[in-house]
């Protein structure tokens, strides 16, 4: 065990994490590293459950039982487990992911308190490692996760709008930018172009905050250097508020709805800001008494004797030809990709030579209706270099008149660091 600033995941030591047992109505608070803020169940624990029903916390696992594993961290804590001799423990595994990401609960068994977390912290080489990156989930009163993870952007940002020609605002949500397009300085997530040049108009520093069931906020401050003359003696500040509509809408832009010297407020009106059980499932359908939309995907799932789905693609770089074969919520058998883990969807093949690898798995996987996009996404491929379990995209939009009985077909549309990517069109999608 290292000192903690040598620590693998360092990144996350700044923050309590919280995560939540909802059949069980426990809430769970996370302090990862001796100087990360404290629970409910005092200095010396490192899980506290709160049981929301008997109002009571108690220790699952206390500091510092790290292990030094660069996958899975354990905590004892000095309850023995009613009915055996074990401690009551936990457990959180991680794996490798794009951002931060959040710890999630998973289930309880003997008691040990398993977690999983998908994190950038988890993946080799420093690979999807942000400048800077504050937690971006938040649970509002009811105790309702709401999650904007899928909103950062890992490279550019979004431009605000605004009614002023002159300059454009830049923003990324909970995560520095990484320039490409934009010339936005090092370490900034609200960034302003202007004539006379780029400036930073704030880090990311502060986690992201509930306002109430239906709002979030977000702030970027911290520069002192390198202002804008305009400034003057200020420092510029970003605030960004989320909003949840209160009914189905496609997508809208963040919108300027203040700036006063250097202090800009932004409004987002945008169903990721909504609680997460609204926007998602983790099976095959959404309903209109959850989810405000009825979807049903089973349509398209392949039976035993059916043609498989496949998409010809060429590797980023143009010199491979693939194809890949595709199921929807079910296994895929053509390709030959099958493991002894199961539960492939996705399987890529190369053309020329015999390589298989499963591109992602039914199992776990989330169907997700947000501001107007149906995606299906499928977790636990095949590992890359990085670390990072290969994932597919699949984003189905409503055709009528689709093929194959309206059915339609994926189409590649690449890849980016081991997440693949396909639009589908099909009758099914259709609201
Ligand atoms: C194979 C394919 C590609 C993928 C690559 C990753 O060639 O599955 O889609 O990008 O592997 O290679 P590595 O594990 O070396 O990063």
């Amino acid at each position: 065990v290292g000192s903690n600033d040598s620590l693998w995941y360092q990144d996350l030591c700044s923050y309590k994490w919280e995560a939540i047992d909802e059949d069980n109505k426990v809430r769970y608070s996370l302090k990862l590293c001796d100087s990360s803020p404290e629970t409910a169940c005092g200095p010396k624990s490192a899980i506290c459950a709160y049981n929301q029903t008997s109002k009571t916390p108690q220790s699952v696992g206390d500091l510092p039982q790290q292990t030094d594993s660069l996958s899975v961290l354990d905590f004892s804590s000095s309850e023995t487990c009613p009915g055996g001799s074990s401690h009551v423990q936990s457990s959180i595994s991680f794996q490798c992911g794009k951002t931060m990401g959040t710890p999630e609960f998973v289930t309880v068994s003997k008691c040990v308190h398993y977690f999983e977390w998908r994190t950038y912290v988890a993946c080799k080489k420093n690979k999807f490692k942000p400048h800077k990156e504050v937690p971006c989930y938040a649970f509002d009163e009811d105790g309702k996760k709401h999650d904007l993870n899928p909103l950062i952007k890992l490279n550019d940002g979004y431009l605000v709008e605004d009614s002023d020609d002159e300059v454009e605002l830049y923003i990324n949500i909970c995560r520095s930018i990484s320039p490409s397009e934009t010339k936005c300085p090092e370490g900034s997530a609200a960034c302003l172009v202007t004539s006379k040049g780029v400036f930073n108009m704030g880090r990311p520093t502060k986690q992201l905050q509930p306002l109430s069931a239906d709002r979030l906020s977000l702030t970027y401050d911290g520069v002192a250097d390198n202002k804008p003359d305009f400034c003057g003696e200020h420092d510029p500040a970003v605030s960004i508020t989320f909003i949840c509509p209160s009914r189905r809408q496609q997508a809208s832009s963040p919108r300027m709805t203040a700036k006063t010297g250097c202090r800009y407020e932004i409004e987002w009106v945008t169903e990721y800001a909504c609680h997460r059980d609204y926007l998602e499932s983790h099976s095959c359908t959404l309903t209109s008494e959850q989810h405000d939309i009825a979807i049903d995907l089973t349509h398209l799932t392949l039976g035993d004797s059916e043609t498989p789905y496949y998409a010809d693609a060429k590797s980023s770089d143009g010199k491979d030809n693939y194809v890949y074969y595709l199921n929807v919520c079910g296994v895929i058998l053509a390709g030959g990709c099958s493991d002894l883990e199961g539960y492939a969807s996705v399987c890529q093949t190369k053309v020329q030579g015999d390589v298989k690898k499963i591109a992602g798995r039914y199992k776990n996987q989330t169907l997700r209706y947000s501001d107007g996009d149906l995606t299906l996404i499928y977790p636990g491929g095949i590992t890359c270099s990085s670390g990072f379990q290969r994932m597919t995209i699949i984003n189905f939009e409503c055709n009528k008149t689709a093929g194959n009985d309206g059915k339609g077909s994926p189409v590649f549309t690449g890849e980016t660091d081991c997440t693949y990517y396909f639009d589908w069109q099909t009758a099914y999608a259709c609201i």
